[in-house]
């Protein structure tokens, strides 16, 4: 039977009761678990099921008087983050039942809880090929005065064959805004070097041009001979186009990044060099398996890698194991405060949103001090005896 206006006028009250608790929850460290060098905590920052109710329900009862959901959110993961006027904002990959990805900000007064949307998605303007999805915006500062978003565009492939409909293109998407809301949207970064999935902006000019991190790729999910993360200088942003792209971190057989790898997000600027923060892939016999793993970039030179601590700064544990695409972390966002602590934000599974805190100062020692992959088991063999010789005495 058709519930009464009451019943309706009940359960609308009691979803929005619901709604408020999830999102007013507070967020623990995992203390038990520090590592020294960042803390995970207690709760996903961002799930599906903090999506604004107004996205999703039908509040009229002539219109909706099951009370329906009749948009749905499946996902909210890989999320881009920016610290503006003392709040912590994240450009959350919004993904929908209908697969389709949006961006959408959410907004928390300290970085470890409290995130609530905003009262709308990003409304991000098209350019004259429309994209298929949207997805992973890096937000950067820049020094130019703008804050740039730089995403995946993603389309369907124009030379695939008939009844192929899985074959996609990958391209680098560019806007700008100054407030999150209003949105100039520039042509696609321009790549000599087949498909690009994975692009980053570095906040400063490198000898007076706008840098890119970028990953050349032969097709949609395979780099092929891409080789790693690129590195590409571009004259004109407005007509972003990188002829050379040349490799400053690569994927290696054996390593935690022996498919595939790709920046995070932008670097943070440090008195001893620039910080980053990346994932790395490889495949098992359950998959490919995401890593996040960092390294240290030259101060004038952000190009050139001076730091490679070895194998992965965080992967995926417990319950972040399993979700929509499993045994993935992945980062494109994190955010440094005016105390030099960091927040990094990681999705788990394509699924859902986490943080992790930690410090400029840590994140450092651990990219100077944490040995190198030596690429062979006698060499992480060695690696461990220097460290015992070490400490003899003090076990
Ligand atoms: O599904 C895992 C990840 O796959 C892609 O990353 P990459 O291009 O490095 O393989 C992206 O779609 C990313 O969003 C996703 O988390």
């Amino acid at each position: 039977m058709k519930p009464t206006k009451e019943q309706f006028e009940k359960r609308l009250s009691e979803l929005k009761k619901q709604h408020e608790k999830l999102l007013a929850k507070k967020n623990k460290r995992r203390k038990k678990e520090f590592n020294g060098i960042y803390h995970r905590y207690k709760r996903p920052v961002l799930t599906a099921a903090h999506a604004p109710l107004h996205w999703r329900y039908d509040f009229n009862y002539e219109s909706n008087p099951y009370l329906m959901q009749r948009i749905g959110v499946n996902a909210t993961l890989n999320s881009g983050a920016i610290y503006l006027d003392g709040k912590y904002l994240l450009m959350v990959r919004t993904e929908g039942w209908d697969r389709k990805s949006y961006f959408a900000v959410a907004e928390s007064p300290n970085g470890t809880d409290n995130f609530r949307f905003w009262e709308r998605p990003v409304t991000l303007p098209e350019t004259e090929d429309p994209d298929t999805n949207v997805y992973d915006m890096r937000l950067t500062q820049h020094e130019d005065g703008w804050i740039y978003g730089v995403f995946c565009s993603e389309r369907k492939d124009k030379s695939a064959p008939q009844g192929d409909t899985s074959m996609a293109t990958a391209s680098g998407g560019i806007a700008r805004t100054k407030d999150l809301v209003n949105w100039e949207r520039l042509p696609d970064f321009i790549s000599h070097h087949g498909q690009q999935r994975n692009l980053v902006l570095h906040p400063e000019f490198v000898n007076g041009k706008y840098a890119f991190y970028t990953r050349p790729q032969d097709g949609f999910i395979e780099v092929g001979g891409g080789g790693g993360i690129g590195w590409a200088l571009v004259e004109d942003i407005t007509k972003a186009e990188a002829p050379e792209e040349m490799i400053i971190d690569e994927k290696i057989y054996h390593t935690i990044k022996e498919l595939k790898n790709g920046q995070g997000p932008a670097p943070i600027k440090t008195e001893k060099g620039w910080l980053h923060l990346a994932h790395g892939v490889r495949g098992c016999a359950a998959g490919l398996r995401y890593v996040l793993f960092m390294f240290m970039t030259d101060l004038e030179d952000p190009s050139k890698v001076i730091a490679r601590p070895g194998g992965y700064f965080m992967a995926p544990e417990g319950d972040e194991r399993i979700g929509d695409v499993s045994n993935v972390l992945f980062t494109n966002g994190w955010i440094c405060n005016e105390n030099d602590e960091v927040f990094i934000y990681y999705g788990s599974s394509d699924t859902r949103m986490h943080v992790a805190t930690t410090t400029v100062d840590q994140l450092i020692d651990y990219c100077l001090h944490t040995p190198e992959d030596g690429f062979r088991s006698a060499a992480s063999v060695q690696t461990i005896n220097k460290l015992i010789d070490k400490n003899k005495g003090m076990y």
